[in-house]
C-alpha cells in the first residue's frame, strides 16, 4: 500500500517516513500542497494521504476537497494531521472536506498505525469491491450482447421456420420448397401430380359470428382434418394462407385425387362445427379445387396451382362444400 506524505516540515516528513516505512508501507513524500497535488494525480493505485492541515499555498483542507471531488475517490483514505488539539469545529471543516480520518500532533507512533491499518482495511475492502463491480459490468455487457445475438437467431429461425404457428402443419414456405423438389422428380419418373386447394366456407361470417378465436380454433381442427387423410410421406398438407389450405399428393393418379378431395370435404363436415351464419350449412364446410398433371419441360408447378385455384373458383360458385376436378 502507497502513503502519500504531504507536509511542509521537514522533520514531520522525516519522522513520519521512517515509521510508515519501518511498518511495510511504500512512502512517497511532498514538501506542500501544490507539489502534493501533482503528485497525487499521477498515482494510479490505492492510496493513503497523511496530509498536512496548515501548508503554504494550497493548505490540507482545499487539497482534501480537490482531492475528494476527483474521480480517485474510492482509491484515496485521506487522515488530516493537525498541530491544534483537535477542536471539533477543525474537525467537523476537515470532515466536510472529504477527510476520512484525522490525528493530532504531536503523532502518537501507535495510534498512526493503526489508523493506516484501518485506512489500508478499507482501501483493499473498496479496491476490491469496486473491482468486482467491474467484473459485473462486463459480465452484464457480455449477457447483453448474448442476448442481442440469441434474439437475431431466433428471428432469422423464425424466418426459416417449415412450420404453420397457428394449426402446427406445414406452411407456405414449405409447401414451396416441396414442389420446387418434388415437381422435378415427378418429371424425372414420369409421375402425377396432384394439388387441391382448400378455402373454408363463408369463414368470415365464421369470424363474424363466433369471433376470431374460435375461427383460429376452427382452423386447426380443419388442419387436423387434413393430417389424418392424407398419410403418405411423399404427399404434403400445408396452410395456404388466411383459410385456405393445400394438399399435394405425389403419383396419385385422377381418380385417387378425387377420392382424398372428397375424403377431406366429408371429413370436414363430419366435424359438426355449428355455423350458424353459412347460407348453405349449419355446419362448417369447405370448398375444393382439384388439379392433376403430369410435369413435362415446359410446364411448371405454378400452372397447377393455377389449374386448383380456378377448379376452387368453380366449386364457390357452384354452391360451395364441394370439389371440383
Ligand atoms: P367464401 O365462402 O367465398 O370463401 O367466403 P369467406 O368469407 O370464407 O372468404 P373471404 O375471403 O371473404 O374471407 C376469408 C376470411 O378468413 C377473412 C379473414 O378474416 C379470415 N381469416 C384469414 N386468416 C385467418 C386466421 O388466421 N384466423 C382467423 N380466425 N380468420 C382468418
Ligand atoms: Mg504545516
Ligand atoms: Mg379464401
Ligand atoms: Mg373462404
Amino acid at each position: 500500500m502507497k502513503v502519500l506524505i504531504i507536509d511542509d516540515e521537514k522533520s514531520i516528513r522525516t519522522i513520519l517516513s521512517e515509521m510508515v516505512q519501518q511498518w511495510g508501507y511504500e512512502v512517497i513524500l511532498a514538501a506542500d500542497g501544490e507539489s502534493g497535488w501533482k503528485i497525487f494525480q499521477i498515482i494510479n493505485e490505492p492510496v493513503i494521504v497523511l496530509l498536512d492541515w496548515i501548508m503554504p499555498g494550497i493548505d490540507g483542507v482545499e487539497l482534501c476537497k480537490r482531492i475528494k471531488q476527483g474521480t480517485k475517490t474510492s482509491h484515496t483514505y485521506v487522515i488530516m494531521l493537525t498541530a491544534r488539539k483537535s477542536d471539533i469545529e477543525d474537525m467537523v471543516i476537515g470532515f466536510d472536506a472529504g477527510a476520512d480520518d484525522f490525528l493530532t500532533k504531536p503523532i502518537d507512533p501507535r495510534e498512526l498505525s493503526c489508523r493506516l491499518s484501518v485506512g489500508s482495511r478499507i482501501l483493499s475492502y473498496q479496491y476490491e469491491l469496486e473491482q468486482r463491480n467491474a467484473t459485473l459490468y462486463e459480465t452484464t455487457r457480455v449477457m447483453e450482447n448474448i442476448m442481442r445475438e440469441l434474439q437475431t437467431v431466433n428471428g432469422k429461425l423464425k424466418d426459416l421456420s417449415m412450420e404453420d404457428e397457428v394449426t402446427g402443419i406445414a406452411n407456405r414456405r414449405c409447401l414451396e420448397n416441396y414442389l420446387a423438389k418434388e415437381w422435378w422428380h415427378a418429371l424425372r419418373e414420369k409421375k402425377i401430380m396432384t394439388f387441391i386447394m382448400i378455402d373454408v366456407d363463408y369463414f368470415k361470417l365464421y369470424n363474424d359470428t363466433y369471433g376470431h378465436l374460435a375461427g383460429d380454433e376452427c382452423l386447426k381442427k380443419v388442419a387436423a382434418v387434413l393430417d389424418h387423410s392424407v398419410k403418405r410421406n411423399s404427399d404434403i398438407k400445408a396452410r395456404y394462407g388466411g383459410e385456405e389450405f393445400a394438399v399435394v399428393l405425389y403419383a396419385a393418379d385422377y381418380a385417387g385425387g378425387q377420392k382424398i378431395a372428397e375424403k377431406i370435404r366429408l371429413a370436414v363436415e363430419e366435424l359438426q362445427i355449428p355455423h350458424s351464419a353459412s347460407a348453405i350449412s349449419s355446419y362448417v364446410t369447405i370448398s375444393l379445387g382439384v388439379a392433376t398433371m403430369m410435369p413435362d419441360p415446359d410446364s411448371s408447378y405454378e400452372m397447377l396451382i393455377k389449374k386448383a385455384d380456378d377448379a376452387l373458383y368453380r366449386a364457390k360458385r357452384e354452391g360451395r362444400n364441394r370439389w371440383i376436378a
